[in-house]
């Protein structure tokens, strides 16, 4: 929450960009869009029953008999009903006679590749399920799974899945530590994990931090070891097995049980901003319905023709939604890429686009300004033509990464969906339709069908059109969080405690003259400058908007005058060099010139780097403690520890102001 100190900020929070592009969805694409705009007329109809119709795009073994049991903040969707995710996922493909589709064109970054069709799928599946019933991991039991982007993570969570047992992915970049406390906090009883992966064009070892983190955790009674790199790894006799000596050897047949639709699917941890993660529960009947048909309404997915890739890690929710659960359980053809995005060139990316004729690409603004930095020659080389869709994820788009984006990934033609969500909502839930609604460059405009979103101001209110506020949710959705993992008192605090009877999910929002939505950022970034609460989006934003400036992280630094002063740290194109001497300057009154004299920063400085997580959300309240020359926070979920200290070096030396 920001601190708002009682009787000064003038207005919730302040809308000061001006934005007024926006695009049609194409004719052709509109006319066979599987969503037509009478969806939202039935879900406002009757909303339950709009749900129960999604619903009815799975397998069910047992069909529910209550749509919905509402016990505010604990819901409970399709009680009664039962199914298995991973049936779902694989084998109904297979049994409906498509088991000759492709589900993963698999790209490993050092250029070798995979081609997995479902019926590989299933019975790499059913392998992997009889061998975690042969370790003793049954259902309700936690596994942890620390790997790279290859095909067995996949494996690993649709076999215990199959089983029952709760998977719990930890990003293969996180730390022992960050392990560590996750393996204490869901109490798994195996780690899945591989002798490493490559990332950046070598081998990046995994086993050494599992043994660590499993040397004082008795509870993980086994590590089961995929062998991808190499690497040579310690080896604990009794305790560690490798994949292919107990999978391989598994029968290709295993009879899935039907789990409850309440059942426990997966955990993953949010790191929040200190205190310890919290382990966000999703179950199993309600996620699946929801990413199943965001993932089909919202991409227009046409799983006959169209090749989804979301460029992200399965370690992130995004890749659990829309890697794993939406795309498969919808039949689609996906691109699993194992690396970075600049190796082993700059334009790896496109090349894949190309090679596998991609037509939707889903994938982080992060990524999307790492893209504009380097230039618009990389893509420029591949043929990018086979591209209908595209989509963003994360963070607020801002508005000139979003026409970079249109334009040199899109070809000017494509609709973006700017999807917004978060681990505890498991599925899109504001976001353009591409075949319904017009894009704005940096808004996600509406909530989907079945989900009743709303900006409000302090006391709960609904703001007018124009102004700004706090985003929250309504009603209940199917793939809501359950919980956190054995903390329901945390639950209802962090979610349910900020306005009566309403879902706080901790962004800001504004709500436009047409009355579409902005996201604003975490509100806890929210800067009080001399009275007034401005989004670091915003100023973001506006800096991005220059051209030579790819990427801007803005925060907000006590200062006497001001109560907080705007401090930010840019990344330039690289066709700007260094941006020579006059640059801070004359970005400081381009800000003010967008969005105002109160948006002014203080300070800018330029940096080769900005911290950010795995999923590529920029870390600003690591930014506030180098504003305020503080001692750092936690950074154990941080990609690069190296570039903070770095950061905060040139800080110190840049002294007190830029004047
Ligand atoms: C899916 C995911 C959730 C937070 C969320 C918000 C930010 C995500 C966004 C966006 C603006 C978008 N966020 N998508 N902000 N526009 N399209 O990112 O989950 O890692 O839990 O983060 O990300 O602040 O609250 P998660």
């Amino acid at each position: 929450m920001a601190e708002t100190p009682q009787g000064q900020g003038q207005e919730t929070l302040s809308n000061l960009l001006q934005e007024s592009r926006s695009f049609p969805p194409p004719a052709d694409l509109a006319a066979d869009a599987n969503v037509q705009a009478d969806a939202y007329d039935a879900a406002s109809a009757d909303r339950l029953r709009f749900w129960e119709d999604q619903a009815r795009r799975l397998q069910w073994e047992q069909p529910w008999s209550n749509v919905l049991d509402w016990n505010p903040p604990f819901a409970e969707w399709f009680t009664g009903g039962k199914l298995n995710a991973a049936v779902n996922c694989v084998d109904r493909h297979v049994d409906a006679g498509r088991g000759e589709r492709v589900a993963f064109h698999w790209e490993g970054e050092p250029g070798d590749t995979r081609t997995i069709t479902y019926a590989d799928l299933k019975d790499m599946v059913c392998q992997a399920a009889n061998a975690l019933t042969e370790l003793g991991v049954g259902k309700g039991d936690r596994v942890a799974i620390y790997m790279p982007m290859i095909p067995e993570t996949v494996v690993a969570m649709l076999a215990c899945a199959r089983v029952g047992a709760v998977h719990m992915v930890v990003f293969g970049g996180f730390s022992v530590d960050a392990l560590g406390t996750r393996l204490d906090d869901s109490e798994a009883k195996l780690v899945v994990t591989a002798d490493g992966g490559y990332r950046r064009g070598k081998p990046s070892s995994l086993k050494p931090a599992v043994d660590d983190a499993v040397r004082d955790r008795p509870a993980v009674e086994n590590v089961l070891v995929v062998r991808r790199t190499g690497q040579d790894v310690e080896w604990n006799e009794g305790r560690d097995v490798w994949w292919h000596d107990i999978v391989d050897r598994q029968s290709a047949e295993h009879a899935a049980e039907a789990h409850d639709s309440e059942h426990p699917l997966y955990i993953m941890y949010t790191s929040g901003t200190t205190a310890k993660p919290k382990g966000i529960l999703h179950t199993t009947g309600g996620y699946l319905t929801q990413v199943s048909y965001t993932h089909w309404a919202v991409f227009d997915l046409k799983p006959e023709t169209d090749v989804f890739w979301t460029a992200a890690d399965i370690g992130w929710v995004t890749g659990h939604s829309y890697i794993v659960y939406g795309p498969l359980s919808n039949g689609a053809t996906s691109v699993m890429y194992e690396g970075t995005p600049d190796t082993p060139h700059k334009g790896r990316f496109w090349e894949i686009v190309q090679k596998y004729g991609v037509t939707i690409a889903y994938m982080a603004p992060t990524a999307i300004r790492t893209f504009m930095k380097w230039g618009e020659e990389y893509p420029a080389q591949f043929d990018l033509s086979s591209l209908r869709v595209l989509g963003s994820v994360g963070e607020p788009i801002n508005p000139e990464a979003y026409m970079w984006y249109r334009t040199h990934i899109g070809g000017g033609r494509t609709p973006i969906v700017d999807t917004w969500w978060q681990t505890e909502t498991g599925a899109i839930m504001v976001t353009p339709m591409p075949g319904i609604t017009h894009g704005k460059p940096g808004a996600a405009m509406q909530p989907i069908p079945g989900v009743v979103a709303d900006v409000v101001d302090e006391s709960g209110e609904s703001v007018p059109r124009g102004q700004g506020g706090f985003i929250v949710i309504r009603e209940p959705w199917p793939s809501m969080l359950r919980g956190i993992w054995g903390d329901p008192e945390r639950y209802k605090k962090t979610y349910w405690s900020r306005f009566e009877g309403l879902y706080f999910p901790g962004d800001g929002a504004k709500r436009d003259e047409d009355g579409d939505l902005w996201l604003l950022g975490r509100v806890d970034d929210v800067m009080l400058v001399s009275g007034h609460n401005i989004s670091t989006t915003e100023v973001e934003s506006a800096l991005v908007a220059h051209p030579n400036v790819a990427e801007a992280a803005v925060t907000g630094a006590s200062d006497p005058v001001t109560g907080q002063a705007i401090v930010a740290f840019v990344i330039l194109r690289s066709e700007a060099g260094d941006g020579g001497s006059g640059l801070v300057k004359e970005l400081r009154e381009h800000v003010a010139a967008h969005l105002g004299p109160i948006a002014k920063p203080r300070q800018i400085l330029v940096v080769p780097e900005l911290p950010k997580t795995r999923s590529g959300k920029i870390m600003r309240r690591l930014l506030k403690d180098v504003a305020e020359n503080r001692e750092l926070g936690d950074v154990s979920t941080l990609t690069d520890a190296q570039s903070i200290q770095t950061l905060q070096e040139a800080f110190q030396e840049s002294g007190k102001s830029d004047e």
